[in-house]
């Protein structure tokens, strides 16, 4: 049994004798080279960050610490939050350890739920699960410290509190923002006897006689927890963090940035067209109905949510799981039906079309129709589920980030006038 300060404190020296040595040895060698086409094409592909936590093979999927994710999908959350932020998978009594730890900073201050509601009713539920983070920031121990004067070296220690106290109250602040939200009822307050996982589960007042949504809320919360460092919501809390923002600034940051269409939100795009496509044909409908259907949306300019990917050119891993998740609980609900049958269409829609360069499911193609079989049907509320979770590799991140003292983000930007000439 190690808790995960004591693994992760134990690491760090050498962890940053080997970083230093490495630099110092290759510091002039050059790893990646970038083109006009990058520079303005969202720096696809430009290998200039470094990130420990997970990589995202594009013929394997999403890797945590060297385990591929689908081995991960029996583990608690907290297990796999240790697995990131030390590289070692914790043993049963370390996991209850950090669950523990969890629950004893569940509770979410009240003046943060006042603040919540006077927003207006209709606010997104993503402005207000960010703006509840920031709101906490007062509690931020990394800033008391920092305040205090700190030395370099002890940054990691501060930041890890801070990190492990915005997780332990995340699933308590997006339940009680669902049920605000949504007149779902009094707010349910945290269970110091049940997982991270499952708590959340019950605290959302989903009913749940089987334990099969726990479960589901289990699996979410691992499958979506980290994926490298260059995605738009890990990219931006590491950039906030490197200004020595402290953590509370930079997950919200982050979350902010998981908020778009083309990043987080597309689960709930995903499930709003899998809904159009059953109410349109009342059910399920014939593979060629849904070609044409699929069609009909590519040409009037729109994507189809759910497929292709920045990196991945597989079927994400991470769907496979979910997939296999439906088959085993809802496999007669129409939703997850559509989304079986979508899976079998689309990739030769989205060739044939051409555009494309990954015709394969993602993450978000699955998740939804299993969230909305439990019967959460607010699609606004999704990508809340999805920040809860990736909060816990922005967090890993900005962890490991502060441990091997990574310095403040300042890449260079360039005019277009200076391309040109430069191009000449
Ligand atoms: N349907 C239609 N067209 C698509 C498409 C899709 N599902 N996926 C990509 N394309 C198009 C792009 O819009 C782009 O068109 P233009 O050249 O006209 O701009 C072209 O194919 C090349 O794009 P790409 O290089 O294959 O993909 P990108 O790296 O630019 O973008 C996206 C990756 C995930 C944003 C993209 O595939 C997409 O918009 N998918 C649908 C939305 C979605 O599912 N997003 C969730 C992704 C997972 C995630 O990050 N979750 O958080």
């Amino acid at each position: 049994m190690a808790t995960l300060k004591e693994t992760l404190a134990k690491k760090i020296p050498g962890l940053r004798d080997e970083i230093k040595s490495f630099v110092k040895a290759n510091g002039a060698k050059v790893i990646s080279e970038v083109t006009v086409q990058q520079a303005y094409g969202g720096m696809r592909g430009v290998k200039s960050l470094v990130c420990d936590t997970s990589v995202v093979p594009p013929d394997k999927g999403l890797i945590i610490r060297g385990r591929p994710v689908a081995e991960l999908k029996n583990e608690l959350p907290e297990a796999v939050f240790y697995l990131l932020v030390t590289g070692e998978m914790p043993d049963q009594v370390s996991t209850a350890a950090l669950t523990k730890e969890l629950k004893a900073h569940a509770k979410v201050p009240d003046y943060v739920w006042k603040i919540l509601e006077a927003m207006p009713k209709d606010s997104h539920p993503m402005v207000m699960f960010s703006l509840g983070i920031l709101a906490m920031e007062k509690e931020s121990v990394f800033r008391k410290k920092y305040t205090e004067g700190m030395a370099k070296t002890d940054y990691w220690d501060p930041t890890l509190e801070d990190c492990i106290r915005i997780i332990a109250a995340l699933p308590t602040l997006a339940a009680g923002i669902y049920r605000m939200r949504f007149n779902k009822g009094a707010r349910i307050e945290p269970d110091p006897a049940l997982d991270w996982g499952a708590d959340y589960a019950r605290m959302l007042g989903i009913k749940d006689p089987k334990g099969e949504f726990a479960n589901l809320m289990r699996l979410y919360m691992v499958l979506h927890s980290d994926h490298e460092g260059g995605n738009v919501s890990a990219h931006t809390c590491h950039c906030v963090g490197s200004a020595l923002s402290d953590p509370y600034y930079a997950i919200s940051a982050g979350l902010d940035g998981l908020a778009g269409p083309l990043h987080g939100l597309a689960n709930q795009e995903c499930l709003r067209w899998a809904i159009m496509v059953r109410d349109k044909f009342g059910g399920v409908p014939s593979d060629d109905q849904l070609r044409q259907f699929a069609w009909d949306t590519l040409n009037s300019g729109q994507v189809i949510p759910g497929y292709g990917h920045a990196v991945l050119r597989i079927t994400d891993p991470r769907f496979a799981a979910f997939r296999e998740f439906g088959a085993r609980v809802c496999p007669d609900d129409d939703l997850f039906k559509i989304v079986d049958r979508v899976f079998n269409v689309i990739p030769d829609v989205l060739r044939e079309h051409g555009k494309a360069k990954d015709p394969w499911p993602n993450v978000d193609a699955a998740s939804g129709c299993l969230l909305y079989h439990f019967g959460i049907t607010e699609f606004e509320y999704y990508t809340v589920l999805f920040g809860v979770s990736r909060a816990l590799g922005m967090c890993a991140q900005l962890i490991v980030s502060r441990a091997l003292g990574e310095a403040i983000e300042r890449p260079k930007s360039v005019t277009t006038e200076w391309m040109k000439q430069t191009v000449k």
